[in-house]
This record gives C-alpha cells, sequence and structure tokens, in this order.
C-alpha cells in the first residue's frame, strides 16, 4: 500500500552551461519543475516533470503542468490507498485528457516514493537489469559544420558511444556530411529534426541515406504516422519515432504502419513510467530497438531515464550525458558521471533512484513553491 500524504512543487532555475538550439527553439535556462512527495509514514520520494519552457516540443509547458497537477492530478492521487505505482497511471487517464508530462511527474514520483518505501532501487523496481547503459550525446544546431564537428570531435574523445546531431531545413545534409567525414565511418551517428520537415522534402531527406546513419529521429509533423510510413518506404535509413509515440496504442500503430523502426522512450512524454514500460515490452515483442531519450533533465529526471533504461529492450545508447555536459553543478549526490567507454552506471544498491538530492540548493535555486495535500 501507499499513501501520498503531500506533494511539494518547486520551480529551479538551472542555466545551461551553453545554449541548446532544435529545429523549434533554443534553451539557455532551464525552468525546471521538481516534485517532493512525501508519504504517510513520512518517506520522501523525487520526480521532475520534463515540460519546457515554450510549448515547442510539446504542446505542454512547465505552466501548464503546473496548473494540471495543482488542479486535476494531484487531487486523484493526494491521500488515496493505492495498492501501488502500477495503478496510478490508470486513475490519471479516466475521462482526463492529455497532460501527459504533468502525470509523469507525478506517477514517476509514486514508482519513486514506492521503492523506497520497499528499500529497493527503482531500477529493480522497474524490472531493470543492466549495471550500466550506454551513452549517447545530443549536439544541438550549431553555427556551422566547423563548430559542428569541433563539437562531435569532443565528444567522442569523451567516449560518447553515440552522436545525435540536431538538423533542421539549412542546416542539414553539409553539416551531417562533414561530422560523418571528419569522424570517420565507424562512430555511430544519428540526426533528430524535432518535425522540421515535410513529406514534401523526401527527396531532400534522401541523401542522409548516403551517410550510413542509425536512424532519423522524428523528421514528420509531431503526432504523424502514415506519412512517415511514406517517407520510410523511400528510405535506407531507419526512422526512429520520439514526438509521435504517446502511449502504447501509438507505438502499436506504428509498428502496423511501419511508420519507423526504432522508438525514443521519454517516460515524461508517454504519462510515465508504466506506459514506458508497456511501450518497452510490446517493441521487445516485435522486435524493435528502443532507447531512452532525454529532455534536459537536472539530476532528478537523468536518475528516472537512468533506471528505464536498465530495462533489457534499451538496447541502442540513450541521451543520457554526465551532470557535467549541462550544468555546473547538478542538483544531486553524487553528480552523474561517465566512464571512459560512455557509460553511466545504474544505482541498483540504493534504494529509490539511488542519488540524493541536495536540498539546500534546491532551496536556494527555487523561485516558486506550492504545497499541495
Ligand atoms: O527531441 O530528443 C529531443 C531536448 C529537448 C527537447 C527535445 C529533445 C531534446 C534532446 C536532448 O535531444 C537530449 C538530452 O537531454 O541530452
Ligand atoms: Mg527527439
Amino acid at each position: 500500500m501507499l499513501s501520498v500524504e503531500r506533494i511539494t512543487l518547486r520551480e529551479i532555475r538551472l542555466p545551461l552551461k551553453e545554449p541548446f538550439r532544435i529545429s523549434s527553439g533554443l534553451v539557455s535556462e532551464r525552468r525546471i519543475c521538481l516534485l517532493q512527495l512525501t508519504s504517510s509514514d513520512g518517506v520522501t520520494g523525487w520526480s521532475e516533470c520534463v515540460a519546457g519552457e515554450q510549448p515547442n516540443y510539446s504542446d505542454e509547458t512547465i505552466d501548464t503542468a503546473w496548473l494540471a497537477i495543482r488542479a486535476w492530478v494531484a487531487p486523484r492521487i493526494l491521500k488515496q490507498e493505492l495498492e501501488g505505482p502500477e495503478i496510478v497511471h490508470a486513475i490519471l487517464e479516466r475521462d482526463f485528457r492529455g497532460h501527459r508530462m504533468a502525470k509523469a511527474a507525478v506517477e514517476m514520483g509514486c514508482w519513486e516514493l514506492a521503492a523506497r518505501v520497499c528499500g529497493r532501487s527503482l531500477s529493480s523496481f522497474l524490472g531493470g537489469t543492466r549495471e550500466r547503459i550506454v551513452t549517447g550525446i545530443s549536439l544541438g544546431i550549431q553555427a556551422s559544420p566547423e563548430a559542428l564537428v569541433r563539437r562531435a570531435r569532443a565528444a567522442l574523445e569523451q567516449g560518447y558511444q553515440k552522436i545525435k546531431l540536431k538538423i533542421a531545413p539549412g542546416a542539414d545534409v553539409p553539416y551531417v556530411r562533414a561530422v560523418r567525414e571528419a569522424l570517420g565511418p565507424q562512430v555511430h551517428l544519428m540526426v533528430d529534426a524535432n518535425s522540421a520537415y515535410t513529406l514534401d522534402d523526401a527527396e531532400h531527406l534522401r541523401q542522409l541515406d548516403a551517410f550510413d546513419l542509425l536512424m532519423i529521429e522524428q523528421p514528420l509533423g509531431r503526432d504523424d504516422l502514415v506519412r512517415h510510413a511514406a517517407l520510410q518506404r523511400r528510405l535506407k535509413t531507419p526512422l526512429c519515432l520520439d514526438e509521435s509515440i504517446t502511449d502504447v496504442e501509438r507505438a502499436e500503430d506504428m509498428i502496423t504502419l511501419q511508420s519507423g523502426r526504432i522508438v525514443n522512450i521519454k517516460p515524461g512524454r508517454v504519462g510515465g513510467f508504466a506506459q514506458s514500460i508497456a511501450i518497452h515490452d510490446l517493441c521487445q515483442r516485435h522486435g524493435i530497438p528502443v532507447w531512452c531519450g532525454g529532455m534536459l533533465e537536472s539530476g532528478i529526471g537523468r536518475a528516472h531515464n537512468v533506471a528505464l533504461a536498465s530495462l533489457p529492450n534499451f538496447s541502442l545508447p540513450g541521451d543520457l550525458s554526465p551532470s557535467a555536459r549541462y550544468w555546473e553543478r547538478d542538483i544531486v549526490t553524487p553528480e552523474w558521471t561517465m566512464d571512459s567507454d560512455g557509460r553511466v552506471r545504474v544505482p541498483r544498491d540504493a534504494p529509490g533512484m539511488g542519488v540524493e538530492v541536495d536540498l539546500d540548493r534546491v532551496e536556494n535555486l527555487t523561485v516558486r513553491r506550492e504545497v499541495l495535500g
């Protein structure tokens, strides 16, 4: 039994070491919503809402998520006798459309809290088996191909096992060519367009087939499956869907329609861990590899992603860079680090997410706070 007595919402501001540009926008400082859940026995669990400041990746933002959590999500969960975190998703879906990132923040917090109450690691609680996660880096759009090559070379030297290049019309083929030529044929390279293209660009995108990419992530509309299927038929390179996979049914549709061959699972995007596991299991049954995406999370969201990525079918490197790639200083101890082979260790000995929140630092960074319950 799990009973959540109180949820403390906080907004912190955390400047990125360097601005991150994707096809639909730029972020220099994260506004991050953190949740601290307290059980009726006084145990504390943490989670992070991945909604951004602007609605340029999904339709949610930190401000809509804050409202949704306060008005509709938290009231369904607070002070209830919950059999376990696996039932939270169904409770949040009943007659309640959308707001997946807001729901995910509470749902994932319930899993973390329950894992701590049971004295088990979040990884093992979710069914994870891996001890280390192979890691890739996601490089934002740069001012020139040369600048991108410099970033990619540095990433390779640090040990990253996969390099993802953000692309957009005007910053694609010559950029990818320059990186492939500079790094050589062995390096695992991929691109992510964040929905910057249309099916009319199919011939243009076909040029990417020349660069032996692991995959092309989400080239077309953020909720599209049919056009991605048409595009996949014209490309040799596998498509990977991110934005389009909002739940397990969309993953089923992707498989049926052959809209892509790989899935990027972000637990925040699909409403939490239960849906993430359902998508993971579905993909495993169909021989579709999955990997864990990132949303420039702090050390708390990263801990949740690392735990999820320890499940067996997360067979491709995740966007799970160490803390120092994003922040001067993270909000957890120990900070997330990566070994020289590009692997992040899964904390499987400690209860819960396996890192401690630096509460003094969080308080210092807090610009808004609200206690629910
Ligand atoms: O599409 O994967 C994406 C960041 C913000 C919004 C969308 C995406 C991303 C990333 C960042 O690629 C990956 C990371 O957290 O390192
Ligand atoms: Mg993406």
